[in-house]
C-alpha cells in the first residue's frame, strides 16, 4: 500500500491560545499558490459559540515556495461569518484558481436550534472569491436547489466540455453538477458519481478532499473516507478526558478521466494516509486526517491536512510514484 510521508516537523500550525478566534482548533486547510508563495487558508475555532457550536472562521498562513517555511501568519481571521446562512461558521475551505480569481467553496453552517427557520437545511456549500485572500466577495449559497444538507464542495480548476464542474457530498456519496458560468451559476445535471464501499476503510461515507489536480493520466482526486467498523464504542483518551468515539477519517485517492468527471479510472483500494501520530489520534476529535488542499511543487505533491481537528500538518510524496501506485490499484 502506498502511503504519504509525513513532514518530520509536523504539525506546521497549532492553535494560538491568545487569539480568541483560533485558541482551540486550527485544521482542514485549503492551499493556493500566489506570487510564488504557498497560501494556507485554514479553519479555526476558538472561544466563542453560536447556540452551542464553536464558531468557525478562516485564518491565513503564508509559506515560502518550499511549502514549509512560515513567512507570515495573520493575527486576525481573513474570512468570517456575516450572512444569514452561516452564523455558526465558515468551515472546511477549498480554493480553486479560475479566470485570475481564487474561488473559495466552503461549508456554511447555520447551526441547530429550535428557532432556526432553516431547521432542515443547516449545512450548505457557499462560494466566495478573492484576488489576495484578504478582501472577499461573497456569492451566496452555491447549490440552493439541493434540498439535503450538502458539504465538501470542490471546483475543478478549468472548464470541461464547456462547463465548470463541481463535486459535493450528500451523505454518504459524492455528486457532480455542471454550470456554464461562475458569475451567475446555474448548476445542472446533479448526479451521484462516487459511493462509499462496504467493508472498507471508506464504508460509512466519503467526501472530497482537495480540488482535483491535473496530471498526464487524468484528474488526481484526493478524498476522505470514514470508517465505522470495528468495536461499536471505543474509548479514547483525549486532553479533555475519556470520550467514546467510533469513527476514523482517512485519505484515499482516485484518478478521473480528463474529459469526463463522471468516469473514475482508478481508485485506491487502500488509504494513502491514516491517523497514526499522536497529533492525528488525540485532539478535539480523535482519529482524523482531513485535507481540503494539495499542491504540486516541482514533482512533489504537498497535502496539507487537519490532524484530530486540532492542528495543521503536511504529508508529501513524489507525484510520479503516486500515479504508478494508483495504476496498480485499479478498481
Ligand atoms: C466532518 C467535518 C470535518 C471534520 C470531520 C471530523 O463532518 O465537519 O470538518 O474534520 O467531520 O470531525
Amino acid at each position: 500500500m502506498f502511503e504519504l510521508k509525513r513532514y518530520l516537523k509536523n504539525p506546521i500550525l497549532e492553535p494560538i491560545k491568545e487569539h480568541v478566534w483560533e485558541s482551540k482548533m486550527v485544521f482542514n486547510p485549503a492551499v493556493a499558490v500566489k506570487d510564488d508563495k504557498i497560501h494556507v487558508i485554514y479553519r479555526a475555532r476558538g472561544d466563542d459559540e453560536f447556540k452551542g457550536v464553536l464558531v468557525s472562521r478562516l485564518g491565513l498562513a503564508v509559506f515560502k515556495n518550499d511549502g514549509v517555511t512560515l513567512e507570515k501568519r495573520h493575527e486576525k481571521p481573513v474570512f468570517a461569518p456575516t450572512e444569514w446562512y452561516e452564523p455558526a461558521g465558515c468551515e472546511d475551505p477549498r480554493i480553486t484558481k479560475e479566470n485570475g480569481l481564487y474561488y473559495l467553496l466552503y461549508t456554511a453552517y447555520s447551526g441547530i436550534g429550535e428557532d432556526s427557520f432553516l431547521k432542515k437545511e443547516v449545512v450548505n456549500v457557499a462560494m466566495a472569491s478573492t484576488k489576495d485572500f484578504l478582501k472577499w466577495e461573497k456569492h451566496g449559497l452555491l447549490l440552493p436547489e439541493v434540498d439535503k444538507p450538502e458539504k465538501n464542495g470542490v471546483l475543478f480548476p478549468e472548464k470541461i466540455q464547456g462547463n465548470y464542474v463541481c463535486y459535493y457530498r450528500i451523505e454518504p456519496h459524492i455528486y457532480v453538477a455542471y454550470s456554464k458560468s461562475l458569475d451567475h451559476p446555474v448548476w445542472r445535471g446533479h448526479k451521484k458519481v462516487m459511493s462509499s464501499r462496504p467493508d472498507s476503510w471508506d464504508s460509512e461515507k466519503i467526501g472530497a478532499g482537495a480540488p482535483p489536480i491535473k496530471t498526464e493520466l487524468g484528474w488526481l482526486f484526493i478524498y476522505h473516507g470514514v470508517d465505522r467498523r470495528g468495536p461499536l464504542r471505543r474509548q479514547i483518551k483525549t486532553k479533555a478526558g475519556t470520550v467514546d468515539y467510533e469513527r476514523t477519517y482517512r485519505l484515499g485517492v482516485m484518478l478521473i478521466d480528463k474529459d469526463d468527471p463522471e468516469k473514475i479510472l482508478y481508485r485506491s483500494k487502500g488509504w494513502i494516509l491514516e491517523p497514526k501520530e499522536s497529533y492525528e489520534k488525540e485532539g478535539m476529535v480523535p482519529n482524523v486526517v482531513f485535507t481540503c488542499g494539495a499542491v504540486v511543487l516541482k514533482d512533489t505533491l504537498f497535502v496539507y491536512y487537519g490532524g484530530a481537528d486540532t492542528v495543521v500538518a503536511l504529508a508529501t510524496c513524489k507525484l510520479p510514484e503516486l500515479l504508478e501506485a494508483i495504476k496498480k490499484d485499479k478498481i
